[in-house]
C-alpha cells in the first residue's frame, strides 16, 4: 500500500502538470463546439486506444496496455455517418476514422496501388500509380465518407500519449462540451491505466540497471468519472465501458460503477470476445440503484449485443459491433435529449 493519501481528482490536477499543448487543444475544441451549436448538432466525444504511463522524467521506459483503438475508431465512423458531429480523442498513432481500413497492416494500402508503364510509344511515359481493380469499390466508399465529413467539418481530432496527457485533456473537453448540455454523447472507449507514477516521485534519468531488480510502487489513477458526472459535464448522457477478462465479473462491475458515479450507460466487454458481444448495463430507474430494498436483479436492466463471429480471421462484409452499438445509443441519446423537452 502507498504511505500517501490516495489522490483524489482535485489533488491529481494540483500536483501532476499539464501537458504543453494544452491550451492550444482547448480553443480548437472552443471554436469546433460554436460550431455545432450555430449548427445544431449532436456532439460526441469518443476516446480511443490506450495511455502509456512513463517511468522516467526523461522518458525511455513506460507501461502500456493492448489497445489499439478499433473500438473508438469504428465507433467514430458510425456517429458521423448518423448525424453526430465527432471529437475523436485518441493515442496518438492509434488506429483513426476511415484510415483505420488502410493501417496496422492487416490490410497494408501499398498493397492497394498499382504501377502502370504506359506503352513505349506514348507521348508521356512517366509510370502512372492506380488503384487495383477489385480494391476501387471499397476504396471509393471510405473515400467518399471521408471526403464528406472533410467537407462539413464534423469531425474534429486531439492526440494523447500518456494517462496524465488523458486525463488533462478529457476535463478540458468535457467542461467544452457542457456548453452543449443533453446534446453531447460522452463515449469513452479509451483504455486508461489504472495506475500511474506521480512527477514527484519519477526518476529524472533513464533508470540504472546496476542495482538489480526494479521496485516501482505506482499510486492509483483517481476515478474521475465521479467529477465529470458531478462538476465537469452538465446533463451529457454518459456512456463509460468496463473491460474483464473474468466473466463473471463483468455483471458486478458494470453495476457497481453505475451506482458509484451516477451516469446513464456502462457497456461492458470481454477482452477476448470483445469484437462479437457486448453487455449494455443501465440503471432500471434513477432511484433504484441507491434504494438498498430494491433487489439488485430488478435495479439494473442488461442487454447482450451480439454479432456473428467470423468464419475466417479475413472475412470481409463482416459486420462491425459498433454498427450495433452506436445505433442503439443514438436512439437512447435522442429519447434522453427528449425527455428534458416534455
Ligand atoms: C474498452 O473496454 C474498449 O472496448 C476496449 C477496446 C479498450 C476493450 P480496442 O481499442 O479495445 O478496440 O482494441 N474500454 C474501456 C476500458 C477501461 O479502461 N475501462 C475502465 C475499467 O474497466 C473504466 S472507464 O475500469
Amino acid at each position: 500500500m502507498s504511505e500517501s493519501a490516495p489522490f483524489s481528482a482535485d489533488s491529481y490536477f494540483a500536483t501532476q502538470p499539464p501537458p504543453a499543448s494544452l491550451e492550444h487543444d482547448i480553443l480548437g475544441v472552443r471554436e469546433f463546439v460554436q460550431q455545432q451549436l450555430k449548427k445544431d448538432r449532436n456532439v460526441v466525444l469518443v476516446t480511443s486506444g490506450g495511455t502509456t504511463v512513463p517511468l522516467e522524467l526523461n522518458v525511455v521506459r513506460f507501461l502500456d496496455n493492448f489497445s489499439a483503438g478499433t473500438r473508438g475508431a469504428t465507433s467514430a465512423e458510425y456517429f458521423l455517418k448518423a448525424g453526430y458531429a465527432v471529437i475523436f480523442m485518441h493515442r496518438q498513432f492509434s488506429l483513426q476514422p476511415f484510415s483505420r481500413h488502410y493501417s496496422h497492416s492487416t490490410n497494408p494500402f501499398l498493397d492497394f496501388l498499382e504501377i502502370e508503364t504506359p506503352p513505349v510509344a506514348s507521348p508521356d511515359s512517366t509510370p502512372q500509380i492506380c488503384v487495383a481493380k477489385e480494391k476501387r469499390e471499397d476504396l471509393m466508399s471510405v473515400l467518399t465518407a471521408y471526403k464528406s465529413v472533410q467537407a462539413s467539418g464534423t469531425l474534429h481530432t486531439l492526440a494523447f500519449v500518456t494517462v496524465n496527457d488523458y486525463l488533462w485533456l478529457l476535463r478540458a473537453v468535457s467542461q467544452e462540451l457542457s456548453a452543449l448540455r443533453r446534446r453531447a454523447l460522452y463515449y469513452l472507449a479509451a483504455a486508461v491505466s489504472d495506475f500511474f507514477l506521480p512527477r514527484q516521485k519519477m526518476s529524472e534519468h533513464k533508470i540504472q540497471s546496476g542495482k538489480g531488480s526494479l521496485h516501482i510502487e505506482m499510486d492509483q489513477v483517481p476515478k474521475i468519472l465521479k467529477s465529470m458526472v458531478d462538476e465537469w459535464t452538465k446533463d451529457g448522457f454518459i456512456v463509460s465501458f468496463k473491460l474483464e477478462t473474468d466473466p463473471a465479473l463483468l455483471i458486478p462491475k458494470a453495476r457497481a460503477a453505475l451506482k458509484r458515479y451516477g451516469h446513464q450507460l456502462v457497456i461492458g466487454n470481454e477482452l477476448h470476445t470483445r469484437k462479437y458481444q457486448v453487455l449494455f448495463v443501465t440503471p432500471s430507474s434513477h432511484t433504484s440503484i441507491l434504494d438498498d430494498s430494491v433487489d439488485e436483479d430488478s435495479a439494473f436492466t442488461e442487454t447482450w449485443l451480439r454479432v456473428d463471429i467470423p468464419s475466417t480471421p479475413s472475412a470481409v462484409s463482416q459486420k462491425e459491433i459498433e454498427e450495433d452499438i452506436v445505433f442503439e445509443l443514438a436512439r437512447r441519446h435522442s429519447e434522453w435529449i427528449n425527455e428534458k423537452k416534455l
